[in-house]
């Protein structure tokens, strides 16, 4: 088995790497398709950026982005990314199999919605907020407190009724973490495999790589991008979130070639 794919389409005009290239719903749906036939199992649209230093955008404002979007993408396999209950909700009527929730389900409404409607659900974490989180994090055990609070996350779902082959946990890359913070959880990813829950791996094209590999330009880390998904892949992760599909799945293919 290769680890699940997701590709990413971001409907907005900010994101960090994409941000603009999927505003017209046809442009999506054409991209959507092309990620499909490279060999992506699912397609993670979202609406809002959350690369740091961003605001949080209005209810109706998301909503009047990916609303066409996810209507376009009817009977695609779809995960809708986002911290809104009223948008999630709305792509689950609208036949999304997914929920991936960049702030872990601290939204109490967003937990109800998801024990209600037990979609597959990305508890993702994330210190602070994305217009913060980059400021000054910290951690006096990166690894035990982000593992543990998925854990713990994870649990209250279980004891809710949802199975855990459908609660994801996600340590949110760059969400709140310093450079050594998100080496420190790459390396350990197969720590947070052993729990017993389905993992996802977010890296593509982050400002951590290119900090490290001296690349600037966002396009241009996909080579850092996939190093690190062959680590992750080594560990067991099951799914990785990436916006180069066709790329992604010709590393992980060879990689499961070779182990
Ligand atoms: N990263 C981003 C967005 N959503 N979801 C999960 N589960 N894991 C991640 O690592 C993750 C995520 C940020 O990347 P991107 O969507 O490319 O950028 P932006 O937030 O600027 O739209």
């Amino acid at each position: 088995m290769i680890p699940k794919i997701l590709g990413v389409l971001n409907i907005t005009p900010d994101s960090f790497s994409d941000g603009g290239s999927n505003v017209i719903p046809e442009v999506a749906l054409q991209r959507a398709h092309e990620m499909i036939k490279e060999g992506a199992d699912i397609i993670d649209v979202g609406g809002e950026s959350t690369r740091p230093g961003s605001l949080s955008i209005s209810l109706e404002e998301e909503r009047r982005r990916v609303e066409p979007v996810l209507r376009a993408l009817n009977g695609l396999p779809v995960s809708i990314d986002t911290q809104k209950p009223e948008i999630a909700e709305m792509a689950l009527d609208m036949g999304a199999l997914m929920v991936n929730d960049v702030g872990g389900l601290r939204n109490a409404s967003m937990f109800d919605l998801v024990v209600e409607r037990a979609p597959t659900i990305c508890v993702m974490h994330m210190q602070g907020t994305p217009a913060t989180m980059q400021l000054a994090p910290h951690y006096d055990d990166v690894v035990g407190e982000v593992f543990g609070e998925l854990e713990k996350t994870a649990n209250h779902l279980l004891e809710k009724g949802l199975p855990a082959n459908k609660v994801w946990l996600d340590p949110g890359i760059g969400f709140g973490k310093d450079d050594e913070h998100n080496l420190a959880l790459i390396k350990d990813l197969s720590t947070l495999v052993g729990k017993g829950f389905p993992v996802l791996i977010g890296v593509s094209r982050k400002g951590f790589l290119g900090r490290v590999t001296g690349e600037e330009e966002p396009l241009r880390r996909l080579p850092a991008s996939i190093a690190v998904q062959c680590i992750a892949q080594a560990q067991g992760v099951h799914a990785i979130r990436t916006h180069d599909v066709r790329e992604t799945r010709q590393a992980a293919m060879m990689l499961r070639a070779l182990s």
